[in-house]
């Protein structure tokens, strides 16, 4: 069977959609930190239908450690599928925006080249919530963090140590083109975190007072980080995706992506050397992200983490199959409706009820299978912008918080590495070795594994200070709704605990 690439493009059905642009007449001006499925089905396709009116916008994609993306796509001249799917089927569409991938390992000369050229506007990243190296109780750098220990010892200048994280590199280009006397490219952070542009621009500084102490004064006036609200769910493909794929194009895409034909963008408009005509591809281009961000950080992600630990525990394999569970669904609705909800302030016009709506029937698609199991990984560094952020609002406001307080509980719960039935599992977390401790010592009974002693396991998870901070620890309002859940989960198992919850009362709005 053929491959995608510039000379099968034509092949490709008619049916199907591809760029309306030249491909050959057009441009890198993003470098893109991080190329997984979730940018290649987001910023990707937005910058695919910028590329017809401005082609200078192309990206250049960066992986920076593993080259399976490369490996992917380069016999493929950077084309991929992207395959909405949804109850009515699966829509295919070629995109075209990504030029080239570089892996930075390997080529770091390439990259720093790709960084400091003028041309380059826009450093655009979506490396995952830990990928930024920070402490998420806090929001600062983790100075300790092995991989910037490793970037603040190493000296990149077109040969020696290259950076390893993000940071490194971001903050090695920024320096580099101040040194040339190139304006710095503007930092579009695409991932999860609060306040995402304020958040990235406060770590980068913390790594330029450690590497670079003279240029911070410039660094603290220059740069630009606008915030911005990510949207779009896009499970891991799966090789029974590349199959219908290829049946669907007549030949083969070594790495598709899939997402739901709901796609969210909201950008903070502050771009000070240009950026595409994002506003006239449905991007919301505005002053204040912060509210958006705030709604779907709490309501979509709060939900789907609850809804992952939750619904792991109790067996459900995706969202989907979450959703078919009367009682789960009844109680994320009431999760949103009365503990979220209440703690948004948007502007005039945003109906959050309707948007809430909206998001149980995005869960509920029986097309997209998005599993439980890779919402549920890095809980640690997700936590505190999913729910403790709404938790701590509430307790301010003398609200209560049950169901935020049994999604960290399931968190927990899921965080010992052993299932309901008393298997052990890998937990993907930065955190990981100090949970397999604290849940050795919440053990029952060593020869049962899967049984812990609820209230010991909640106050050694209680001492990360990393993701609880020291407030929440301290106030009994907390802990107390949180050793409730755990200790019912524990003893019930989360299908009965579920079950409960469901029928807690309160205003649904
Ligand atoms: C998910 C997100 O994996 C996760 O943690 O909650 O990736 C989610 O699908 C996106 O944020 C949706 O925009």
């Amino acid at each position: 069977m053929a491959r995608l690439s510039n000379d099968t493009l034509g092949a490709v059905p008619e049916t199907i959609g591809k760029p309306d642009y030249d491909r050959a007449q057009t441009s890198t001006g993003i470098v893109h930190l991080g190329i997984g499925a979730f940018h290649r089905g987001h910023l990707a396709v937005y910058i695919d239908e910028c590329l017809a009116g401005d082609p200078s916008w192309a990206i250049c994609g960066v992986s920076l450690r593993s080259p399976r993306t490369r490996d992917a796509l380069a016999p493929q001249d950077g084309l991929y599928t992207l395959g909405v799917q949804s109850a009515a089927g699966l829509k295919p569409r070629i995109i075209g925006s990504v030029k080239e991938v570089l892996v930075a390992p390997e080529e770091p000369q390439a990259l720093l080249e790709r960084l400091t050229d003028p041309s380059t506007r826009i450093v655009s990243l979506t490396v995952t919530e830990k990928g930024y190296c920070h402490d998420p109780a806090t929001g600062r750098l983790k100075a300790d963090h092995p991989d910037i220990l490793h970037d603040l010892a190493a000296n990149f200048a077109g040969a020696g140590e290259a950076p390893i994280s993000a940071i490194g590199w971001l903050w090695l280009g920024l320096a580099a083109r101040h040194e040339q006397g190139i304006p710095p490219f503007t930092v579009l952070c695409c991932d999860n975190l609060p306040a995402n542009g304020a958040t990235v621009r406060q770590v980068v500084l913390d790594y330029a007072v450690l590497k670079d102490p003279d240029k911070v004064a410039w660094a603290t006036d220059a740069l630009a980080f606008p915030s911005t609200m990510v949207d779009r769910i896009v499970p891991a493909t799966t090789d029974h995706d590349r199959a219908m794929l290829a049946a669907a194009l007549g030949m083969e895409d070594a790495w598709p992506v899939m997402a739901e034909p709901f796609s969210q963008f909201v950008v903070q408009d502050h771009f000070p050397i240009g950026r595409p005509d994002l506003d006239t591809v449905g991007v919301t281009m505005t002053q204040d992200v912060e509210p958006f961000e705030a709604m779907k950080l709490r309501m979509l992600n709060g939900s789907h983490s609850t809804l992952a630990y939750l619904g792991w525990l109790a067996g459900h394999e995706t969202v989907a199959d979450t959703m078919t569970d009367a009682s789960l669904r009844r109680l994320i609705s009431d999760l949103m409706g009365s503990e979220i909800i209440p703690t948004l302030s948007m502007p005039y016009g945003v109906d959050l009820p309707a948007y809430r709506d909206v998001l149980l029937e995005r869960f509920a698609n029986p097309a997209l299978k998005h599993k439980t199991f890779q919402i549920a990984m890095d809980g640690s560094q997700k936590l505190p912008q999913r729910l403790l952020g709404t938790i701590r609002d509430r307790l301010s406001d003398g609200q209560s918080i049950d169901r935020l307080a049994l999604g960290v509980a399931a968190w927990i719960r899921f965080a010992t590495g052993q299932d309901e039935a008393g298997a052990s599992f890998e937990v993907q977390d930065p955190l990981a070795d100090e949970f397999a401790i604290l849940a050795s010592d919440a053990a029952i009974d060593k020869d049962q594994p899967g049984r812990f002693d609820a209230d010991r396991l909640a106050s050694g998870f209680f001492g990360l200070n990393a993701v609880f901070g020291d407030d929440l620890p301290a106030e009994e309002r907390f802990r107390g709704p949180v050793i409730v859940a755990l200790r019912m989960l524990c003893e019930k198992g989360a299908r009965e605990t579920i079950a409960t919850y469901s029928k807690l009362g309160g205003p649904a709005l």
